[in-house]
């Protein structure tokens, strides 16, 4: 039973899928084995050879031709019926060896993270392995400064939803011009560092919104410093890797 698998989410388009195949061949050029697991029935290339594609059960394109859905209607359909076999997914999971399972999840971040399939899904990776969560959110999307806290955010949402530790990362680090690894060395000091530059330009109320939620951030999120990574120059995925590392020793799972 593999032991250690990290789950890449965010919005559509942040940059998981590419993350994922970067991430694992970091990890194979260090020696590690590496499995790749695909739950996005949508997804029509693939960069990595899975161990695991939701595609051999079901596809999003022909759920659209067979029950007449428009695309949104057809992959949250296509996650359901994934979750239905369960069965299936669970028995294809728990087979896996490597020292590491990298599990790129579906475009739509909502349907992992807020509907029943997706958490059921979720369920499944947390039996066959100890998972940490990585949230992606595209740093060329804004400013530097709301895309981060805007990162922290979303990231402990899908934390206290999933009940697995999540890191924040913002991706494309090379497209923003940001250069990868750590861009803050304490998320706390960050976010509270933004809510009072906010609040010197006059938005109050996002101010003090930010000053709140800072207490459930501090209480709940794991990585104490918030990281970006370009998995297309690969720069920022060694400071990735020791974060996780961090997290699984936190997890007590590493022997
Ligand atoms: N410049 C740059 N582009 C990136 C990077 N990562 C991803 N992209 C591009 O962003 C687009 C989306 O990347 P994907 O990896 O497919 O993103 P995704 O989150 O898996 O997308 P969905 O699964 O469709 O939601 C593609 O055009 C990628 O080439 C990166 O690090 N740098
Ligand atoms: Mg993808």
């Amino acid at each position: 039973m593999p032991k250690l698998s990290v789950l890449f989410l965010g919005p559509a388009g942040s940059g998981k899928t590419l993350l994922t195949w970067a991430f694992g061949r970091w990890l194979e050029n260090l020696g590690f084995a590496v499995d790749y697991v695909n739950l996005d029935p949508a997804v029509e290339f693939l960069p990595y050879g899975p161990s695991f594609d939701a595609r051999s059960i079901v596809r999003t394109r022909e759920v659209m031709v067979r029950e007449g859905l428009g695309p949104n209607a057809a992959i949250v359909r296509a996650v359901d019926i994934l979750a239905e076999r369960y069965g299936e997914v669970y028995e294809a999971l728990s087979k896996l060896k490597g020292d590491y399972v990298l599990v790129d999840t579906p475009g739509q971040m909502e349907i992992v993270v807020f509907r029943p399939s997706g958490l059921k899904l979720v369920e499944l990776v947390k039996k066959a392995s100890t998972p940490v969560g990585v949230f992606l959110l595209d740093s060329t999307l804004g400013r530097y400064e709301a895309e981060a806290a805007v990162s922290v955010l979303l990231a402990t949402v899908a934390q206290l939803r999933l009940e697995i530790p999540v890191v924040p990362v913002l991706s494309k680090a090379d497209a923003s011009g940001i250069s990868g690894g750590i861009v803050s060395s304490s998320i706390h000091l960050e976010v509270e560092e933004i809510a009072s530059n906010l609040s010197k330009s006059g938005t109050g109320v996002l101010s003090e919104m930010l000053f709140e939620t800072m207490n459930l951030v501090r209480k709940y999120l794991r990585a104490g410093r918030l990281i970006a990574v370009s998995s297309v120059r690969g720069d920022g995925i060694d400071e990735l890797y020791k974060i996780l590392h961090e997290v699984f020793c936190a997890c007590g799972d590493l022997t």
